[in-house]
């Protein structure tokens, strides 16, 4: 696996779970930017576990000639039972690319931790994993391996940018700084 994201950010634990993991304006301008397109998730839902999901499905743009314009995709995401309210919370985002080649061999697994700092910061970490069902041929799984890569780091990389701006804007005059 890989760590894409790991750093502090004036923004309360709560508030970061609040822009990533509900249905916040933040994520949805974030999706239009993305061409994310068609979002829809159920609620957040106890499991037996003790732990919460929710599902999302939605339409990414890919927009390379070799594997295609679009795929749906379906992610689910687990809340941890150890994480605590506004001062941990660990999530695991399975995330599912349904047409794009050799789809039924791989999928992602996204680590989330946000960790409370201060009662105004929080530390970011995103931890991914390129997971196989079941064992491509060498070269393909390379080139899987490949692509999901550059494509995750994109994403996290412009994430990473898009918090950076929204953290500007909360604490702007907010006085807390
Ligand atoms: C989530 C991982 C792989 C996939 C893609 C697949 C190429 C197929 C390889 C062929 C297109 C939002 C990615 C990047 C699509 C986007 C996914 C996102 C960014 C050539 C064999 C979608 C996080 C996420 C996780 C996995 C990403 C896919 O919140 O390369």
């Amino acid at each position: 696996g890989r760590l894409f994201v790991n750093r502090v950010f004036h923004i309360s634990a709560e508030k970061m779970f609040d822009l990533l993991f509900t249905d916040s304006n933040f994520i949805q301008r974030f999706m239009d930017i993305r061409k994310i397109i068609g979002a829809s998730s159920t609620s957040w839902q106890s499991e037996a576990s003790g732990g919460m999901k929710r599902t999302l499905n939605y339409t990414i743009t890919i927009n390379n000639p070799l594997i295609g314009k679009f795929s749906t995709a379906t992610e689910t995401q687990t809340l941890y039972k150890e994480s605590r309210e506004g001062q941990y919370y660990m999530i695991d985002a399975e995330v599912y690319t349904h047409d794009v080649p050799y789809h039924d061999y791989f999928y992602t697994q996204n680590r989330y931790c946000i960790i409370r700092n201060s009662k105004h910061k929080c530390r970011l970490r995103i931890y991914t994993d390129v997971k196989y069902k079941k064992q491509p041929w060498g070269l393909v799984k390379s080139f899987i391996t490949k692509n999901s890569w550059s494509g995750i780091e994109d994403y996290f990389r412009h994430l990473e940018a898009e918090l950076q701006e929204e953290e500007a804007e909360l604490t702007q005059g907010s006085g807390d700084a």
